[in-house]
């Protein structure tokens, strides 16, 4: 099988990603299997400049096929933030409750239909330094009036999600895949992976 280097320092990514490749015909290798290295300096303005900084990056420590990813929240109402910056928003320590508690004082005067938001994985695969495969997969939703549910990561308990009527933490981590953005874009790379072998 071929080796798959899935380069992220985030476990609740990891698990996701596990689960979605699941049935891939790859050999999922992880960062503990790779040399230790200081994570690199997320300096893209998109989701998709992060993710092929990652992959790059990542990708010169080992031979193997190399996938990284960027993802966060872009909350239209708020100019898209915290977007690129969704892991360090309050800085990169802050808590959830104390970044949800930010975003509702900010959102106050919003009514609720405008409260669009969206969560985007980018992904990037590289090989031998060039890139090979690039994806994005996004799922559009509304912040929710308070936090609910314990499920999921991050900022799932305020991303409500129209379809289920309820956010991503409510629901059970398979439904959250089969409609969310790391499920979709990776999906999409074990398609790909799938045309390859
Ligand atoms: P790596 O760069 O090592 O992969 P990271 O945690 O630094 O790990 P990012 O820079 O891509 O990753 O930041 C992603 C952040 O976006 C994550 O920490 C959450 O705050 C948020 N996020 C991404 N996907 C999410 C999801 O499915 N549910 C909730 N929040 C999510």
């Amino acid at each position: 099988m071929t080796p798959l280097l899935v380069a992220t320092t985030n476990a609740d990514k990891l698990r996701e990603i596990r689960a979605v490749l699941a049935g891939a015909a790859v050999d999922l290798r992880t960062l503990e299997a790779a040399p230790r290295v200081p994570e690199p300096e997320e300096s893209g303005l998109t989701f998709a400049e992060n993710a092929r900084i990652k992959a790059l990056y990542y990708g010169a420590l080992t031979s193997h096929l190399t996938v990284a990813e960027d993802s966060g929240l872009e909350i239209d109402a708020l100019g898209g933030e915290p977007g690129v910056r969704s892991a360090r928003f309050l800085g990169p320590g802050a808590s959830y409750p104390a970044r949800f508690a930010e975003i509702q004082r900010r959102l106050a005067e919003v009514p609720e239909h405008a409260r669009q938001a969206r969560f985007v994985c980018a992904l990037s695969v590289v090989q031998d330094g060039e890139v090979r495969f690039e994806t994005t997969g996004t799922i559009e939703g509304l912040i929710a009036a308070e936090a609910r549910g314990i499920g999921g990561f991050g900022y799932d308990p305020i991303f409500f999600y129209p379809p289920f009527g309820r956010t991503l933490a409510e629901v059970s981590a398979a439904e959250k895949l089969s409609v969310a953005h790391r499920g979709l874009a990776f999906s999409a790379l074990a398609d790909w992976l799938r045309g390859r072998v």
